[in-house]
């Protein structure tokens, strides 16, 4: 296993300091409340391909700068219905827990796979933060496809996953706003299920990533239920390996970029009634593998 400590590629505009020997890097020497030039940029891209997820500290950013950065990994549309947006700024969700109404997405997933062309990463820019706890943990799919025997890494590559929302405790949502049913029969016709391969390759590493993950992912196509259940399950225990993960602690003024293709995540939800807060923007792609 390639340890990130070995640093290959030397960047020329900023210091990334490895957060783990796994997975996860800690940027230092930007300000990105200000434009980045070019080569910047490109490296940034390139280290987020590299460490898997990438943050930074001590960042002031009003929600035009906080796209403005964003931007640099790819699109900012509107892809979500499910938390609250800026009216201002619809690019920009907000993740908000209070003692009134405590939320966490303490629950392993990759962000919306169950769209043909998923996001390709994710950024997170930390308002209020809690105390003590309210972690996030990323698990890296790379890592996780590296551990596999090549017999089963073989197997694995032959292999199509079928991805929906519904598992995910989203139909009882939709069904609990609109009794009606209008909106879930909508949603329905708009994100029928899709399938993805099993085993995909990241289009900037050329490493192999497991692209299943239990909040989204049903089932294996063509496989009888239990042998399904059985193998999604061994492929879900990896992402707990503590030594594929890195668990990050926020701080105001935080902000991490994830690239969504090579790994899962999992914010701790061990804080309320504590209030934490985050502008969160997807990262979008034409195409995302
Ligand atoms: C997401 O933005 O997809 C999350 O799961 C939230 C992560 C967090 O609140 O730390």
């Amino acid at each position: 296993m390639s340890n990130l400590t070995d640093l290959t590629t030397p960047y020329t505009h900023f210091v990334v300091q490895p957060y783990t020997p796994t997975i996860g890097g800690i940027i230092r020497g930007l300000n990105l409340s200000q434009p980045l030039n070019e080569v910047t940029q490109e490296e940034l891209r390139q280290a987020l391909a590299r460490f898997e997820m990438i943050f930074f500290r001590d960042q002031t950013l009003t929600p035009e700068q906080h796209i403005a950065f964003t931007r640099i990994f790819g699109g900012v549309a509107e892809v979500k219905a499910f938390f609250p947006r800026l009216q201002a700024h619809p690019e920009i969700e907000v993740i908000e827990s209070t003692p009134e109404k405590p939320y966490a997405a303490n629950n392993w997933h990759a962000d919306i796979t169950w769209r043909e062309q998923p996001p390709l990463g994710t950024s997170l820019y930390a308002h209020v933060i809690p105390h003590l706890g309210g972690d996030t943990i990323w698990s890296s799919q790379t890592r996780a496809y590296d551990r596999l025997s090549r017999e089963l890494q073989v197997y694995l590559e032959t292999l199509t996953a079928v991805h929906t929302w519904e598992i995910s405790g989203w139909t009882e949502y939709l069904l609990a706003r609109d009794h009606s049913g209008e909106e879930l029969r909508a949603a329905r016709t708009k994100y029928p299920p899709v399938e993805h391969p099993v085993v995909r390759v990241h289009p900037i590493t050329g490493k192999k990533i497991i692209y299943v993950n239990p909040t989204f992912t049903s089932h294996i196509k063509g496989l009888p239920r239990p042998q399904s259940d059985a193998l999604l399950g061994q492929l879900f225990d990896l992402t707990k390996v503590p030594e594929l993960q890195v668990r990050f602690q926020w701080q105001e003024g935080s902000l991490a970029v994830w690239d969504n293709r090579s790994t899962q995540h999992y914010a701790v939800g061990d804080y309320f009634p504590q209030h934490r807060k985050l502008h969160r923007i997807t990262i979008t792609a034409e195409k995302t593998f």
